[in-house]
């Protein structure tokens, strides 16, 4: 790379290195072609796992056999994950049997459910990624955009038993998708097999320009009382505003959440959102183009991390943000209406429509399906998938509604929940039912340690407590993730376990059940065999203290274990202020 530019927007520092990468990339094409045909590698060139990150793929290695290999002086084990984007969820059946057929021709013979409403595959090998993702197109699903410095899946909260306000708040998050894809007709040459789009004629990217965004871009619309989406956590949200008689009047705008930091960095930090305003259903769209370029115009492209709008907002203030989208959008957003979030996780069962439809939401630990032991999981929602005459819902807690299940239909799909025992998996205690994690070890080239592989043993040890303490069927919010870039929101859990090294985790307490607080930091460098006796006698505590309807998380503050999180400053050092265990 020749020249150096500058960024005008921080003078004095380079621009980082993808800035180039993506301005050269001949709008997300780079070398991948070339890389993909190279026989003598399992991987590809660090440039082009940056670009095929805007195609939905990630580089990564088994990192179980990172030190044999190395032993061996043989190269990483190499494969690939794909995302598929699922926007607000919703997938027909046959999308999902086609997914799962990939699944076992391509992938590792999983399905893994993200916590962004999106399906994953693990251990794709390169010379199956095409088959892959062209597969994926050919079930009228993509993987663009699932990644990359780009608006990602847009979510939505599946509410299927709100049939008429979901259809519309739907309706919002799939337009705003859609009018935030990138343009690049890359994509589709690289995977779906087409020839260049109008016989070569170069590429435009109206809305992003040719080096896309300073960063990944996060939209979610939640539908109060359900903060399932999390909205707090996201660069921009929509918060679904009813009129007198009950139908969609607006929303609520929110901008600048987000999760991710590094362990100690204190100038990294995660952030809850602001309301920003109000817009109607008109607006929604244009408000979500006009917010974004704000950040395509003003977000950090010097360093990746400090380039999420979040920090924009920090920096800058909200008061001047808003001018600035007010004057790209010529007119004034209305002043937020009042909202009430009561919970974050996913309500499990059997819930009826007013027309006489219901749908089953079932539990499914960290999204991975799967079969285990006499668990048939995979082979259940199989055999569902192929009865069932409705859609399939992916929430943003990892777990999956059978939607739209007709009067005449649910016997049968009832006697495949019984003959599949899911309905068992509903049964959990209120922990487990309300517990996620990130994937991490052993694909997430990230982890610092394990958190998918670790949550079934860290619930299991935790709700002995809880039931101890007489609470098994209290719902208590508990996240773990493999790092801190917050995959899994451990951030905004009322117990939160971030891994710090092998088989450590900082533990975090204090966020609210409705996800409008943040944790802060409790514990740092808690050895697994420490996590019970730091976090048994808070519990037992909480069983014989609280007040009536108090929440673990509101009590963990009241009580005096942690300060509630302010600034970025509270939330790393938080650990000075803690109160000791009694
Ligand atoms: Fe994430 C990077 C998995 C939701 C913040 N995330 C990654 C990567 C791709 C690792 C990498 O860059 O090499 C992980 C792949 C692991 C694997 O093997 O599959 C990964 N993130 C996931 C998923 C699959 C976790 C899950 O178990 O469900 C989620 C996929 C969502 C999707 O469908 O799009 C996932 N990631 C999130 C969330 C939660 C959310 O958005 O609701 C966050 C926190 C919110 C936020 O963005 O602030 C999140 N992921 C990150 C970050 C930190 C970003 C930051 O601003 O600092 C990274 C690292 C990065 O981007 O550099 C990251
Ligand atoms: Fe990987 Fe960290 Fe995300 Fe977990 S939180 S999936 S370990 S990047």
């Amino acid at each position: 790379m020749s020249s150096k530019p500058e960024t005008t927007l921080a003078p004095g520092k380079p621009l980082h290195k993808n800035e180039h990468l993506k301005l050269e990339s001949n709008f997300l094409r780079g070398n991948i072609l070339r890389d993909l045909a190279d026989q003598s590698t399992g991987g590809i060139t660090e440039d082009s796992g940056q670009l095929t990150k805007f195609h939905g793929i990630y580089a990564q290695d088994d990192r179980d056999l990172r030190n044999q290999r190395r032993k061996e002086n043989k190269e990483k084990a190499f494969s690939f994950m794909a995302r598929v984007r699922v926007p607000g969820g919703v997938c027909t059946t046959a999308q999902w049997l086609a997914l799962d057929t990939l699944a076992d021709q391509y992938a590792n013979g999983t399905l893994k459910l993200t916590t962004r409403q999106a399906f994953q595959f693990h251990g794709i090998l390169k010379g199956d990624l095409w088959r892959t993702i062209n597969g994926v197109n050919k079930a009228l699903l993509d993987t663009i955009a699932a990644c990359g410095d780009v608006n990602r899946n847009v979510m939505c909260n599946p509410n299927p038993e709100q049939s008429e306000l979901h259809s519309e708040v739907f309706k919002v998050s799939r337009a705003i998708s859609e009018h935030l894809l990138p343009r690049s007709s890359a994509y589709h040459e690289l995977w779906v097999g087409e020839d260049l789009v109008g016989g070569g004629e170069p590429d435009a990217e109206p809305i992003y320009g040719k080096t896309y965004l300073p960063r990944k871009f996060k939209i979610v619309v939640a539908v109060p009382p359900s903060n399932d989406v999390d909205i707090f956590a996201h660069d921009l949200g929509y918060i679904a505003i009813n009129d007198a008689s009950g139908k969609l009047a607006g929303f609520n705008v929110t901008v600048g959440g987000g999760l991710g930091m590094s362990h100690n960095q204190i100038e990294t930090y995660p952030r809850i959102a602001d309301v920003m305003g109000f817009c109607t259903v008109q607006q929604a769209v244009d408000v979500a183009e006009k917010v974004m370029t704000v950040q395509r115009d003003f977000g950090d492209r010097t360093d990746r991390k400090h380039a999420r709008l979040k920090y924009t907002i920090a920096d800058r203030g909200l008061a001047w943000f808003r001018g600035e989208v007010e004057a790209r959008l010529g007119y004034r957003l209305g002043t937020p209406r009042a909202f009430k979030f009561t919970h974050t996780g996913d309500r499990y069962g059997w819930v009826e429509s007013h027309d006489g439809r219901s749908h089953f939401t079932i539990f499914i630990q960290s999204g991975r399906v799967k079969d285990t032991g006499n668990y048939k999981l995979r082979t259940a929602l199989r055999e569902i998938a192929y009865a069932h005459k409705g859609d399939l819902r992916l929430t943003a807690n990892q777990n999956l509604v059978i939607a739209n299940i007709e009067p005449g239909e649910r016997p049968r799909i009832e006697a495949l929940l019984k003959k599949h025992r899911l309905e068992t998996a509903n049964d959990a205690s209120g922990l487990k039912l309300n517990a996620m994690s990130c994937v991490a070890l052993p694909t997430c080239g990230l982890a610092l340690a394990e958190s998918e592989r670790y949550l079934p043993e860290l619930v299991e040890m935790l709700e002995a407590e809880f039931e101890a303490a007489g609470l098994r069927h209290d719902e208590v919010v508990l996240r773990v993730t493999g790092c801190p870039n917050g995959c899994g929101r451990p951030f905004l859990a009322e117990i939160g376990f971030v891994g710090k090294s092998p088989g450590k985790y900082n533990v975090y307490l204090g966020a609210a059940f409705n996800g409008s607080r943040l944790n802060t930091l409790f514990r740092a460098n808690v050895p697994e065999t420490e996590i019970v006796p730091l976090l048994g006698p808070i519990i037992r505590r909480y069983a014989v203290e609280r007040t009536p309807g108090e929440r673990f998380g509101d009590f963990t503050i009241r009580a005096g274990y942690v300060k509630p999180t302010y600034t970025p400053q509270d939330f790393h050092e938080a650990k000075a202020v803690k109160a000791e265990a009694p």
